[in-house]
């Protein structure tokens, strides 16, 4: 204990009360829609500030600040602050610096620290660049900045050299302490629902809350292109199961709608599965969270399909991944990451439509090794495994701690970035006027910029025109049937787009867009506010827009022109894909007759059987009773996207 520190803890509140410092916390976040997420990991340094009563005694919280408020408004409320700590993210980074570049501005003798995932582990020009930090810290905070507040309580002026895992500056040098190692008792950290932080935000804000919770913290993998295994948290630390409930409960008695799970690998561990049942349980007794998002454990198993069921059933589920990032094993390598095989992916997701789970996977463009063929061959062999609805495809980004901002990683892949403006997912528009930005690779030894430009242009289409079920229908009938690979097909509809009036305006978008982004000039941002005033990701956008203008109607002349289809067996094609669309102007009840079984034919369940025909009547039983075209946009395409709703549930009515 320092020398002064006992004195302190001794003299009564009241007396303390005239010097108590004031702590002002900051994790800005965008508003979804009416969604925001509460801030936790604030929260969490915040519930064990006050759980350390010599603190408690010394300092008061004021109110975080969680959304992204004008600047002014922010920096003069934080400037009465003695101490201000900082969240960074890469989606606020723009915002927290330009805030504590204002504060200290406001007040030159605030302790500004920042921490969070965007803070540069190793950056001598840190203090340089940003000179309105006094110090970050690297890695888990808890313990740092409790003992960073601690000293400052005894005496504002200590040494920083004395507090390890943090980097500051010291005449002009950059000094990086000793690593912090991680928490052992990670239960001894409280949790900021159960000590009641968050009471007053709930209280005062009308927004839907989303919340983040840990079942465990860390990740044994050391993916490339991650900041979150390979750089610090190797080891999984579990939080007791008696937290977990309780914190479950706490979600049911403040309604929160989502529970974003923060875990590397949920399923990972035999115990998930009592989580989940109690989760269930929750929600059936009270009606919340009413949602729960995770990331699963890598290389799926028996266990994640389980809990996977579990949630399915309580009608819980926003989807499960199932991860494959590339499927170039050269890529896999050069990454560090192992891939389930193709035949065990494909039974996988078998199980899971068979049981009507829906299922999504990532792929990243512009990892090391990958081309532009190989790409589109991976894609191909997803569709051939069946896993036609839930594909999400990101551009690689260069996240400050990942090794792939090492230079010599870069230097040996040829890795060459641009930077651009973030693309914040079905984020409302920024009302403070600062662009947050991002790194996104354009080009590596494989993949020269022109070959990056070609494949994201067809990441765009194959997202909205084959997995939201545009022309899914149809190019799974041709790959059957008349041996027609989805490469084939996707990029016939690209070169064949200056046929279409509604197509070829958007594909020159996309080229434009592509092409810009590349340049380092443009963003990945495409607006039209008849979906929303939100931002769509580039291939949400394109669906609505195709869609909405009508590009089906010009399908019938693409089989025919460039497949050699008759005139009549293109149109009950494409009448079929339309009626298999769940949009907005499709209804629960409705019938078509058609002279093929499709449903049969484009059953993977049914391979052998042959292209006879067969007159059935096919009812829609998907419910789609939207307002608007706004409304649909937000029920199926944002929300629904990853639960697969955009292919309408047909059943056979008479044959
Ligand atoms: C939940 C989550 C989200 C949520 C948002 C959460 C929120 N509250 O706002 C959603 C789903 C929206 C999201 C989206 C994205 N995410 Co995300 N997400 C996470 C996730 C899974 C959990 C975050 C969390 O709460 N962790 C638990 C807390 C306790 O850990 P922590 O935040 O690191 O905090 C500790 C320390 O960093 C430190 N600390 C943090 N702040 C401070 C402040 C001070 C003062 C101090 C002293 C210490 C300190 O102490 C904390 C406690 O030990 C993380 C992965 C992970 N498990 O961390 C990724 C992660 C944060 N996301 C990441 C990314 C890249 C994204 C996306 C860009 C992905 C994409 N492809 O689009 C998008 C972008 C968002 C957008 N477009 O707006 C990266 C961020 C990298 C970075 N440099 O910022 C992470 C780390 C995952 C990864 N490695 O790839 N994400
Ligand atoms: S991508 Fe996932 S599995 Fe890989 S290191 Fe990051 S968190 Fe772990």
């Amino acid at each position: 204990m320092a020398s002064f520190e006992w004195i302190l803890f001794l003299l009564p509140p009241f007396i303390v009360q005239s010097t108590m410092l004031k702590i002002q916390l900051a994790q800005v976040n965008f508003i979804y829609g009416n969604n925001a997420y509460l801030p936790y990991s604030v929260g969490l340094l915040q519930a064990n500030l006050q759980s350390d009563l010599f603190i408690a005694n010394n300092c008061e919280f004021m109110p975080i600040i969680f959304l992204r408020e004008e600047i002014e408004v922010a920096a003069s409320k934080a400037a009465c602050a003695d101490i201000l700590g900082i969240s960074c993210y890469i989606w606020n980074w723009e915002y927290s610096k330009t805030l504590a570049r204002r504060v200290k501005e406001l007040n030159p003798k605030i302790k500004i620290i920042g921490g969070g995932p965007q803070i540069p582990h190793k950056d001598e020009e840190l203090f340089k660049k940003y000179p309105f930090f006094d110090l970050v810290v690297i890695g888990e905070g808890e313990l740092t900045f409790n003992e960073f507040v601690r000293n400052f309580i005894i005496d504002p002026n200590f040494e920083f050299s004395t507090i390890n895992g943090i980097a500051f500056q010291k005449e002009g040098q950059y000094i990086l302490n000793p690593g912090r190692s991680r928490l052992n008792e990670i239960n001894d950290i409280p949790s900021p629902y159960l000590e009641n932080v968050f009471g007053d935000v709930i209280a005062n804000y009308d927004l839907d809350f989303q919340v983040s919770q840990e079942t465990h913290r860390g990740c044994p993998y050391s993916c490339t292109f991650c900041d979150w295994g390979s750089a610090t948290m190797q080891k999984v630390k579990r939080f007791s199961k008696e937290r977990i409930f309780s914190e479950y409960e706490w979600m049911a008695k403040n309604k929160i709608e989502v529970l974003y799970n923060c875990d590397a690998n949920y399923g990972l561990f035999p115990e998930d599965r009592e989580l989940t049942d109690r989760l269930v349980e929750t929600k059936n007794r009270s009606g919340w969270p009413k949602k729960f998002r995770a990331a699963y454990a890598k290389n799926s198993n028996e266990r994640v399909f389980e809990i996977a069921q579990k949630l399915n059933d309580a009608g819980m589920s926003k989807g499960v991944t199932l991860s494959l990032q590339s499927l170039d094993e050269l890529t896999l390598d050069l990454i560090k990451r192992r891939n389930m095989k193709i035949n065990d992916f494909r039974s996988l997701i078998n199980t899971y439509t068979n049981k009507g789970i829906p299922t999504y996977t990532e792929l990243i463009l512009g990892l090391p090794g990958e081309s532009k063929q190989s790409f589109m061959a991976g894609i191909d062999v997803l569709f051939q495994a069946g896993q036609h609805n839930g594909l999400n495809i990101y551009p690689a980004m260069v996240l400050p701690n990942a090794q792939f901002n090492d230079e010599n990683y870069k230097k040996l892949h040829g890795i060459k970035f641009v930077e651009t403006p973030m693309l914040l997912s079905h984020g409302t528009p920024e009302v403070d006027g600062i662009q947050e930005r991002y790194e996104i690779v354009i080009k590596t030894n494989e993949l020269p910029v022109e070959d990056w430009i070609d494949s994201i242009i067809y990441a765009w289409v194959v997202q909205a025109l084959h997995c939201m079920n545009l022309t899914q229908q149809i190019a799974r009938y041709l790959n059957r049937f008349k041996n027609i690979s989805y490469t084939e097909f996707y990029s016939s509809i690209i070169s064949w787009s200056k046929n279409s009036i509604v197509l070829k305006g958007n594909i020159e978008l996309l080229k434009s867009t592509a092409s810009d982004v590349a340049k380092g000039t443009g963003s990945l941002v495409i607006e039209d506010f008849r979906f929303g005033n939100i931002v769509w990701p580039v291939e949400e956008i394109l669906f609505l827009r195709l869609w909405a203008d009508g590009f089906t109607g010009d399908l019938v002349p693409f089989l025919t022109a460039e497949f050699g289809l008759e005139q009549d067996s293109a149109e009950e094609l494409v009448r079929y894909q339309v009626f298999s669309l769940r949009s907005h102007i499709s209804k629960k009840g409705d019938r078509q007759k058609f002279s093929f079984n499709f449903l049969k034919l484009l059953d993977d369940n049914f391979p052998e059987i042959g292209e006879e025909k067969e007159d059935i009547t096919v009812v829609n039983l998907s419910d789609s009773e939207f307002a608007n075209l706004e409304d649909y946009a937000r029920e199926v395409v944002w929300y629904g996207r990853k639960g697969s709703t955009m292919v309408n549930k047909l059943e056979i009515f008479e044959i």
